[in-house]
């Protein structure tokens, strides 16, 4: 972390993480803490535990508090706080055709509830997360300009939560401003189960079928979350005063089958890959347009593909060894496995 981005936050004062269990969020607290910057980190998961850890020479405190954001006292949670980073959701495409009353409850009631309790609460920025989902199936690079026309369920619920901060932002007697960022497709250890590069990583160090929805050609712009978390704090220290969208990716994109052949090169094995339909409302393509996170933030991603697996696929060998030693151990030993 550059020391303007750790100045930047610390002398901001204490940060409020929302979704603070979960996979971006996790990646976050821990940066947060190791900048010296003391958290409150809110979830509803049942493994996050309401509790207090003290602040030591290298860590900032945490303040863990689970809670559901439509039912908490947020009023609470929010006193002094400088920094909200709005990142609890119900994540995944998906799912969202099916389970529409919980991502509404999530994403969108959430988000209303959080923006009234932070313009009440006087907290001078939010950074949100908000998804490439929003955009819908646009060809080509897609640009904080384009209008957004999201095609799941899902990227409408993202969409009403960005738009939503925004309006708390604009109100006159707000002193708020919001950040919402765009994130694309986002990797990188302690991945959600339910997306693509965890499964494939999984399936490959375990022997077993990954099912690719579609013919493989469907192409995502993945952005490694060491730098989705560099963002995150470079939004939280801008001096910029005004609210914004901006798209948080890397420009350059890879296909299912790039990951898998990828995959295959990290592991030494073969996916198993089985090829079935393609998924409603999945989109064909993502690639951001770079251009204002850079100009406005300084930010670049930096972490290529490639090295990007290679740390996802560490982690997962690391969580593998830990719930089953004995099959890991053993197939250590296997030579590389190569299916036709
Ligand atoms: N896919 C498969 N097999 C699987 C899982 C996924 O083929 O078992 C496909 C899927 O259909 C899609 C691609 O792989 O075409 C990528 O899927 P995934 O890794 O789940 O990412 P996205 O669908 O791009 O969605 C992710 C997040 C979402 C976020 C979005 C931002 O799940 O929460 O908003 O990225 O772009």
């Amino acid at each position: 972390m550059s020391a303007d981005v750790h100045n930047g936050v610390e002398s901001a004062g204490r940060a409020v993480v929302t979704g603070a269990a979960g996979f971006i969020g996790s990646h976050l607290v821990e940066a947060l803490r190791r900048s010296g910057t003391n958290v409150v980190g809110i979830d509803r998961k049942s493994s996050w535990a309401t509790g207090e850890i003290p602040p030591s020479a290298e860590l900032g405190s945490l303040h863990a508090i689970r809670a559901d954001l439509v039912s908490a006292d947020l009023s609470a949670c929010l006193e002094n706080a400088a920094t909200v980073f709005h990142l609890a959701a119900l994540p995944g495409v998906r799912p969202s055709w099916t389970q529409f009353p919980e991502y509404l409850h999530c994403n969108v009631l959430a988000t209303q509830r959080l923006m009234d309790a932070c313009v009440r609460a006087s907290v001078p920025r939010v950074v949100m997360a908000s998804s490439s989902s929003v955009y819908g199936g646009a060809e080509g690079t897609m640009s904080e300009e384009d209008l957004p026309r999201p095609l799941s369920p899902y990227g409408v619920t993202k969409l009403a939560a960005e738009r939503l901060a925004l309006a708390f932002a604009a109100r006159r007697d707000a002193a708020l401003s919001v950040s919402a960022l765009r994130f694309f497709t986002v990797y990188g250890p302690g991945q959600r189960p339910d997306m693509f590069i965890g499964r494939v990583i999984r399936a490959t160090l375990e022997n077993k079928p990954i099912e690719v929805y579609g013919d493989g050609t469907q192409i995502r712009d993945f952005v490694h979350v060491s730098d989705i978390v560099r963002a995150l704090m470079l939004a939280a220290a801008t001096p910029d005063k005004g609210s914004s969208v901006l798209n948080i990716g890397t420009g350059r994109v890879a296909s299912m089958n790039e990951v898998l052949a990828l995959t295959g090169e990290l592991t030494g094995r073969t996916p198993d890959a089985r090829y079935g339909p393609a998924r409603i409302g999945d989109v064909r393509a993502t690639t951001a347009d770079i251009g204002r996170a850079r100009s406005r933030l300084g930010f670049t991603a930096r972490t290529e593909l490639r090295a990007g697996l290679a740390t996802q696929i560490e982690w997962a060998r690391q969580s593998l060894a830990r719930t089953s030693p004995h099959e890991t151990a053993s197939s250590a030993q296997m030579a590389p496995t190569h299916r036709s």
